[in-house]
């Protein structure tokens, strides 16, 4: 009997998998299941994050496979990027170059870990028969008005020398090297998601088969409230200052009024008057902090007085007008009434600069006289110094209020959401190219559709300061207009690379169409995809701008439905010694080390043991011993039956120890499938394989007359079955061994037998007064009386209650009898 040569075994069977197209579909009329991870930045080498996300979705693919389904798994690249064009400018490489090089790596990498790609719909987004798609969508978006350019303060990462969106601002700080962002005024392209924003809040809802937690992080990103603009008239002029307040019940309070310093009436406002050189400097100190910065809970509340003032338009007084630190120029009007009692941004600046603080709200269970000192109130309450609307509940004053703005032209109730328009621009080169020229006559002209794509230039500059590398290469540069035929510019923008990665899992539905990005039918006929798998740091960004695209795509007629993820599961991380394992902490297991060590199926066995897929995963190196060694042991017990014989005895008398194993397989066959198609256990279902693998053990080690060859050669059989979505290589080898012609992985998944799952006899708890005395097998049908007969009859009980009165005795069938005695 060969030993387990997890080498020879995984090269062969990779190889075989490969050459007979194991996992290209075909166009059968099986039903049809998209499986989906998300695609990996290449970044030349895989880590074990990407071990998880893969072998998650391969086991899913595998299973469904087997289930009868037809099952599109593709894989694919986010291949455009900083990173490439960094290597560009330390390595004089071309990011082009070194994409590629990387790419060959990684695909080698992941198909060491024998996973079920069908590699023929391969993407990657920097190709461009890619990305010349990618500029055609850009372009349905700009005839829509959904693509815009607009000059604004944008983030500015100094040392990535670009462009950054708010979201990937954290903390203040790039992203991706932690370089301080400022601001910087620039004109950039946008795409206008903020048309969509209650759609995609609305649709939140469809996605049942998504965690709660992505959708409270999307719900929240996108930020509605409710509240009311409000207008109040500037006192010595006919202008008008509106505010965006959710809280118009508290107007009453409101003491003072607060600008956005970058407002466009502060100038105005204090031009020529003695305030003005206090205001300009503050403006100038805050000009370098970012937004978060400016509005964080730590950051003290900070402003200057314009010198100017509002009329209240429901108190009458006169409230002076600051600017503030904590007052942002895009969010709401970029203007606020201030109500200190029922704001704590507005208490602290309140109290610094000695306004005065009105409470208008009293909290429940609370006497007049009612005084804020430090904490402000913001919770609901009955109104007070507040005019007509004294003593009414806080809720209904907040109608009644915004009623009578309407009525009298002052104001109007509104929606605001916190969701930016998306920025996309980028001074970057390795990206794909906004298709648009520059003509002095006819203004911004797009690239017409026929001259798509949009190619980036090879004579380009990568020296990682000043402009964009595009700006380099005159043979991009200077082009004609297509209009008019006279000189013009191209636009030297590239997109964002979530523009790329909104839209690729579409491509593979039909990844080689020259005529247009997809079929819209295959489209259809695949999307959604059925289970989507990738790491919770995407569970806003990308996640949101791809339902934005398939929102845009379906209105402008690509497709017929609305959001492209029917399931999404987000899988933890992978951690060792308790910390994320990354570079910088110098806890990375290398996934070739240990597939070098132990074979790719013991790497799959135990990332996929170790916990279940939501869940962080502590790397264990006894872990993976253990798996390794399951692995050993399934090998011996298969090649061993084999090779005696023992599968092939034959036996008609079925004795209790045949019953107990029958039923150990289907009742594991009805596990597995359950855990691995209800809730993605995979830890729990491959536990379930070891107790199966236990008892053939046992069966087997009978003295031969007692075995039945056929009985045991269905649990070897259903057993490996079992286990190949998680060790695919030597279940197939197996499988083989064990005289089958066809692949495994194309065997239909085994079906438990609901009859062999009847068990005839069940083990009993006998308790008195509610202490376990003896446990009794009985028949599984017997009645309670029966049962109750049984016990009471028992010799070691009527021992036990011997002399004692039984009061009652309580039979719960197959599965205990309490009698309750008492002396
Ligand atoms: C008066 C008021 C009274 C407010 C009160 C709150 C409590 P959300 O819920 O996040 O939308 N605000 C409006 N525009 C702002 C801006 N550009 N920068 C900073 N703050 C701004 O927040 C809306 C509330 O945030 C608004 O309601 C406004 O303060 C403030 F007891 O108006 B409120
Ligand atoms: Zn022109």
């Amino acid at each position: 009997m060969a030993t387990y040569d997890f080498n020879h075994i995984e090269t062969k069977w990779q190889r075989y998998w490969d050459e007979n197209q194991v996992f290209e579909l075909n166009g059968s009329d099986r039903p049809q299941y998209y499986a989906l991870e998300m695609f990996p930045y290449p970044s030349g080498k895989i880590h074990m994050g990407h071990v998880r996300n893969y072998c998650i979705g391969d086991v899913i693919a595998r299973f469904k496979t087997m289930q009868g389904y037809d099952v599109l798994h593709p894989m694919g690249w986010d291949a455009f990027g900083l990173p490439a064009e960094n290597a560009a400018i330390q390595h004089q490489i071309h990011p082009d170059t070194w994409t590629k090089s990387n790419i060959n790596e990684m695909k080698e990498q992941l198909n060491r870990l024998g996973l079920s790609y069908d590699w023929s719909r391969e993407v990657a987004t920097c190709t461009p028969d890619y990305y010349r798609w990618t500029q055609w969508i850009f372009l349905q978006f700009y005839h829509k008005g959904l693509a815009y350019k607009k000059e604004s303060r944008v983030n500015w990462c100094p040392s990535c020398d670009t462009v950054l969106a708010n979201e990937q601002v954290v903390d203040g700080q790039c992203e991706r090297c932690d370089s301080a962002v400022n601001k910087k005024n620039l004109n950039q392209w946008y795409f206008k998601i903020t048309d969509y924003a209650e759609k995609l809040l609305e649709d939140l809802d469809l996605l049942k088969g998504w965690p709660d937690k992505v959708k409270t992080m999307q719900s929240n990103w996108i930020g509605k409230s409710t509240g009311a603009d409000i207008k109040f008239p500037i006192s010595g002029t006919d202008k008008v200052l509106t505010v965006f307040t959710t809280r118009p019940d508290t107007i009453f309070g409101a003491t003072y009024m607060v600008l956005a310093p970058e407002h466009a009436i502060v100038e105005e406002l204090v031009s020529g008057t003695s305030y003005e050189k206090g205001v300009q400097d503050f403006v100038h100190q805050l000009q370098h902090l970012s937004d978060v910065e400016r509005t964080s809970a730590e950051t003290e509340k900070e402003g200057r007085f314009t010198g100017r003032y509002c009329l209240n338009p429901f108190t009458g007084q006169e409230i002076p007008i600051y600017i503030a630190n904590y007052v942002l120029a895009d969010y709401g009007t970029g203007a606020i009434m201030a109500v200190p009692a029922h704001d704590q941004r507005d208490l602290d600046f309140a109290n610094k600069y000695g306004i005065s603080v009105i409470p208008v709200i009293l909290p429940p269970e609370t006497e007049e006289p009612y005084k804020i000192d430090s904490d402000a109130y913001t919770g609901p309450g009955t109104m007070i110094n507040s005019g007509q609307y004294n003593g009414m509940e806080s809720q209904e004053a907040f109608d009644a209020i915004c009623q009578q703005m309407e009525q009298e032209g002052i104001g109007k109730q509104t929606i605001s959401y916190r969701l930016r328009d998306w920025l996309l621009s980028r001074q970057r080169y390795w990206g794909a190219p906004i298709p648009v020229v520059y003509c002095d006559h006819c203004g911004i002209v797009p690239v017409p559709e026929k001259d798509l794509p949009v190619t980036l230039p090879l004579d380009v500059a990568f020296s990682g300061k000043g402009k964009s590398p595009l700006t380099t290469s005159t043979s991009f540069l200077k082009t004609i207009c297509p209009t008019c035929g006279e000189e013009a510019t191209r636009e030297t923008d590239t997109m964002d690379t979530f523009v790329d990665s909104s839209w690729y899992f579409l491509r593979y539905t039909d990844p080689q169409n020259s005529e247009k990005p997809f079929e819209k039918s295959l489209a259809n006929q695949w999307m959604p995809v059925d289970q989507y798998i990738g790491g919770v740091e995407h569970a806003i960004l990308h996640l949101l701008y791809s339902r934005f695209f398939i929102k845009v795509m379906k209105d402008i007629g690509l497709l017929d439905f609305d959001e492209p993820f029917n399931n999404l599961l987000t899988q933890g991380m992978v951690l060792k010694d308790g910390a994320k394992m990354s570079k910088s902490k110098g806890n990375v297991v290398s996934p070739a080390e240990i597939i070098k060590l132990y074979g790719a199926d013991t790497a799959r066995l135990f990332v996929l043991f170790a916990a279940p897929p939501e869940r962080d995963l502590e790397w264990s190196d006894q872990g993976v011993e253990g798996c390794y060694r399951f692995l050993n042991r399934i090998w011996r017990l298969v090649t061993e039956a084999n090779s005696d014989a023992l599968i092939h005895l034959e036996k008609t008398l079925e004795t209790p120890e045949d019953k107990s194993l029958r039923y150990k397989i289907h009742y594991t066959i009805a596990k597995v499938t359950d855990d691995v198609e209800q809730r993605f256990n995979f830890n729990t279902a491959i536990s379930a394989v070891m107790e199966l693998v236990n008892e053939l053990y046992k069966y087997k080690a009978q003295n031969r007359e007692n075995i039945n060859g056929q009985l045991l050669q269905e649990g070897i059989e259903t057993m490996i079955q079992l286990l190949a979505p998680f060790a695919p290589h030597m279940i197939e080898e197996l499988w083989q061994l064990m005289g089958h012609r066809e692949s495994v992985h194309l065997a239909a998944w085994p079906k438990a037998d609901k009859n062999a799952l009847v068990k005839d006899e069940v083990e009993i708890v006998v308790q008195v007064n509610g202490k376990v005395k003896e446990k009794l097998t009985i028949s599984s049908n017997l009645s309670k009386e029966e049962t109750e007969k049984l016990a009471m009859g028992h010799d070691k009980i009527r021992q036990t209650i011997e002399g004692q009165q039984v009061v009652r005795v309580i039979v719960v069938p197959g599965k205990l009898v309490n009698i309750v005695v008492k002396p």
